[in-house]
């Protein structure tokens, strides 16, 4: 079974969605492995979104993710990565699909309520980065 990792960002744990963002990934069949409220440092932000360094909002993006507590959470299930994906719906919100999580609960690309690992070596880094 492959794991991923997921976290509610702290726009969608301020407006109180963590429970429907749970429940749906129970719905679709994931198994629950852990889950924990973390305050992420600049440094640990810096790191985890470093593959965005060079873009205009990469500032903008790491003084929002530390702006306030997040959930994190490590799912299993049959390709995990990628149906986690599928569930959370395109970056862009206003081009997320209605049922994805994006697509329901989220409008702006700067505030899209979940993240996702896009792989699964980044699946296990992250994992490692929040769970040690
Ligand atoms: P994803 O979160 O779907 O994996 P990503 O890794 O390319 O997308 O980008 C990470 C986050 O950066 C994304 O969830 C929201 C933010 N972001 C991406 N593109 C953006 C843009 N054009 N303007 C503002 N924020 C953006
Ligand atoms: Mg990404």
């Amino acid at each position: 079974m492959e794991r991923t990792f997921v976290m509610v960002k702290p726009d969608g744990y301020a407006r109180g969605l963590v429970g429907r963002i749970v429940t749906r990934f129970e719905e679709k069949g994931f198994t629950l492995v852990d889950g924990r409220v973390v305050q992420l440092t600049r440094e640990h932000a810096e790191h985890h979104y470093g593959h965005l360094r060079s873009k205009v909002f990469f500032d903008e993006l790491v003084d929002f993710i530390i702006s306030g507590p997040v959930f994190a959470m490590i799912w299993e299930g049959k390709d995990a990565v990628k149906n986690a994906r599928a569930l959370i719906g395109a970056t862009n919100p206003s081009e997320a699909l209605a049922g994805t999580i994006r697509g329901d609960f989220a409008l702006d690309v700067a505030s899209n309520i979940i993240h996702g690992s896009d792989s699964v070596e980044n699946a296990e880094q992250e994992i490692k980065l929040f769970f040690q």
